[in-house]
């Protein structure tokens, strides 16, 4: 047996598993004939230190890069499959989060009829969100489905990923989601919370393995696979994105540095790379750099499904 499914053998499937399975499965069946699909995850794993979860370990995603890149992905005309961190940004309903929320609301009172209005500088802006995420649930494009813990999502995609090989090079894989390295074994992990009156404890993480590996090679052979490398040392990007290449033997690594992501990306293939950014007019209109990766990706995309790279 392989290291990975040994791993996966260690973990349970989530609650829930068969019901998303089967929802995978419909959304496949339904849409795959004539589509292409992209499967996007996003947001962060956690990494449970305690059967009995207290505390764990989390990372700093907010998944705004996948929410914002299923939104262009489907006005691009893929269907998409959504996998993310369970209360990080969704496609659409980020536009709306927290007091930004609020802050767009008034109150009218019409012939002592109290009601609650869009206020009406921001009409303009939310028609175009409202319209295109009514048209997403209409048409039955968005499947989305939670995860928290590193097992979830591995869980989740391997079942996505094995729906996905049935439509071949019409599926595509944006992997953004920041996903641990490390895990507590389930044998390793206490049963209960850790206590403090037991003096300070000692926690030994081991490495995830790798499952770009089975993804590519076994899982969902002819998708276009897209992965993301994450550092915050920029003299290891390009090296590293190619080692990653070089290994599992996708199409592009998106290769980007925690405090520059939101207006700068390389494209990394095996034998050249180029930068995807923002310029300084672009970020004062608004404009997220997810339209840019998003555009350029479904022309590779294209390409690839004619048989052209
Ligand atoms: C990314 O690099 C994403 O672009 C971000 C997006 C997580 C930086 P936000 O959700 O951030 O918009 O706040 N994702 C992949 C990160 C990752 O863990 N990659 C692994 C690595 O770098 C490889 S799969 O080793």
């Amino acid at each position: 047996m392989s290291r990975w499914e040994e791993f996966y053998e260690s973990l349970p499937p989530p609650d829930g598993f068969d019901d998303a399975k089967q929802r995978l499965h419909e959304f496949c069946k339904r849409l795959g004939a004539k589509n292409k699909i992209v499967l996007v995850t996003s947001g962060g794993t956690t990494v449970p230190l305690e059967h009995n979860t207290v505390r764990f370990v989390d990372n700093f995603s907010a998944g705004t890069r996948g929410s914002a890149s299923a939104e262009y992905f489907l006005s691009s005309g893929y269907a998409v499959i959504f996998i993310f961190r369970q209360k990080s940004l969704e496609p659409f309903a980020r536009h709306f989060m927290g007091l930004k929320f609020l802050n767009m609301l008034e109150m009218a009172e019409e012939n002592e009829c109290l009601s609650i209005k869009v206020k009406g500088s921001h009409v303009e802006g939310l028609r175009p969100v409202l319209e295109q995420y009514q048209e997403a649930e209409g048409s039955g494009r968005l499947l989305q489905l939670p995860f928290t813990t590193l097992s979830d999502y591995l869980w989740l995609l391997r079942a996505a990923s094995e729906c996905l090989s049935s439509i071949g090079p019409r599926a595509m894989l944006y992997l953004a989601a920041a996903v641990s390295d490390f895990y507590v074994p389930t044998d390793k992990m206490p049963t209960h919370k850790m206590q403090s009156n037991e003096g300070p404890p000692s926690i030994s993480l081991q490495l995830v393995p790798k499952m770009l590996k089975p993804l590519v090679n076994i899982w969902v052979p002819n998708a276009y696979v897209v992965s993301f490398k994450l550092e915050t040392d920029a003299e290891l990007l390009i090296k590293k994105s190619r080692e990653a290449l070089n290994k599992y033997n996708h199409k592009l690594v998106i290769a980007n540095i925690l405090q520059t992501r939101k207006y700068k990306v390389m494209f990394v293939f095996p034998n050249h790379d180029y930068e995807v950014n923002l310029n300084e007019d672009e970020i004062k209109k608004g404009i997220e750099i997810e339209s840019k990766i998003v555009d350029d990706l479904a022309k590779k995309h294209e390409l690839y499904i004619g048989g052209m790279v």
